[in-house]
């Protein structure tokens, strides 16, 4: 494989995401509020001349991976299955792919929650759209990323980070109806506020499959909504009061996975409008909530998040704090005075370091723009 750059006349750059609130909504139809940060996977790509041929190489984990168009399939390492789910969803719907190479570097930390999967995947597609002048629209790559997720990966996600990646504006977030895909940018102006992540640098491994199983009771709980109310396709459609009629039938694990979501498909909304109305206090008490709901009844956090959490709320210039992304470590997301950041971050990380023996992460997430083309 050709390693020298020089030679790769497409740069591609593919953001991280953060999530202001709305977790767990999007794959249950709900809403999110998402966007864009500046970490990112940069790919270069060129053609080789080959029918079939292709070569990708990761430098942060200075490994290959070779493969033959003609005969894709699952690998057993698993960073090759965002690959490879990417060029198999490209082959359902086109024919146009050669032999090519690719080199690509990230700064996005893995396992952290800010979705360094959806920009391999989305920066990926978006790549062979541009080199093979495949004609592919962006909600298209957005929904080739989740389906190599879904069939190469085994997560069963949302589409919120891929589209996240792919679709977000610099300075904005974007309020996303899940079930319908209708989106707006809505700014995002905090002055003299930040969004700063705390890292807690653990990833707790049973990751996965406890996501699918979650997705799977919120599913089952709409099945048995669905005998009495015949309307409901997802818990979109399900209230609070609807649900206490459940309460008996349901188990009390299903029960309590569907308050959580049913419950922050409002809070979602409701934050918006804070935002836009330059409330930030209504804005982080959701994020509090949010948090000890998906602490509580969903059950994706852990002690090391829970921890920050909590411990955040000794600082009067954060005005909210929660766990971010599919849970189980990775990031705290906080929103604090700009004054206060290397403070709050210096006491943060010393509390943790004593208590976990872990070293914090911390960085300040400014709100990007999506995939792109480097000029
Ligand atoms: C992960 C998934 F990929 C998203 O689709 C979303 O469900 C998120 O967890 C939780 O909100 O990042």
């Amino acid at each position: 494989m050709d390693l020298n750059e020089q030679h790769y006349n497409l740069t591609i750059n593919s953001p991280g995401r953060i999530n202001l609130i709305g977790e767990h909504t999007d794959y249950n139809n709900g809403f999110v509020l998402p966007t864009a940060i500046d970490k990112k996977i940069q790919f270069k790509f060129k053609k080789n001349g080959t029918p079939t041929t292709c070569n990708v190489y990761s430098k942060n984990f200075d490994t290959s991976v070779t493969f033959d168009l003609n005969t894709i399939k699952p690998s057993k390492h698993q960073w090759e299955n965002y690959i490879l789910g990417v060029i198999f969803e490209i082959q359902q719907l086109t024919d146009k792919l050669e032999g090519f190479d690719c080199i690509f570097t990230s700064d996005i930390p893995v396992g952290s929650g800010i979705s360094s999967s959806a920009a391999l995947e989305c920066g990926f597609a978006f790549g062979l759209n541009e080199l093979f002048n495949l004609g592919l629209s962006k909600i298209t790559l957005v929904e080739i990323g989740q389906r190599a997720e879904h069939n190469y990966v085994g997560t069963k996600c949302g589409i919120m980070d891929q589209f996240a990646s792919v679709m977000s504006k610099v300075g904005h977030v974007i309020l996303l109806d899940c079930q319908s895909l209708e989106y707006q940018h809505v700014p995002i102006h905090i002055k003299p506020y930040k969004i700063l992540l705390l890292n807690t640098n653990v990833s707790h491994n049973l990751a996965d499959g406890e996501y699918n199983k979650r997705r799977s009771l919120c599913e089952q709980g709409v099945a048995i909504i669905q005998k009495n109310y015949p309307n409901v396709t997802s818990l979109r459609d399900v209230s609070l009061e609807m649900l206490a009629e459940f309460k008996e039938t349901f188990t009390e694990d299903m029960f309590n996975k569907c308050t959580y979501v049913v419950e922050e498909k409002t809070r979602v909304l409701d934050s918006v409008e804070a935002l836009k109305n330059k409330n930030l206090a209504i804005l982080g008490a959701n994020m509090y909530a949010t948090h000890n709901g998906l602490s509580n009844l969903y059950e994706v956090s852990c002690p090391e998040l829970d921890f920050l959490v909590a411990f955040s709320k000794n600082f009067d210039a954060v005005i909210g704090a929660r766990m971010m992304g599919g849970g189980f470590g990775g990031c705290t997301i906080n929103i604090i005075h700009q004054d206060e950041v290397a403070a709050f971050t210096e006491a943060a990380s010393q509390a943790y370091f004593n208590k976990f023996n872990i070293k914090l992460t911390a960085f300040e997430a400014n709100p990007s723009e999506g995939t792109a083309i480097e000029n």
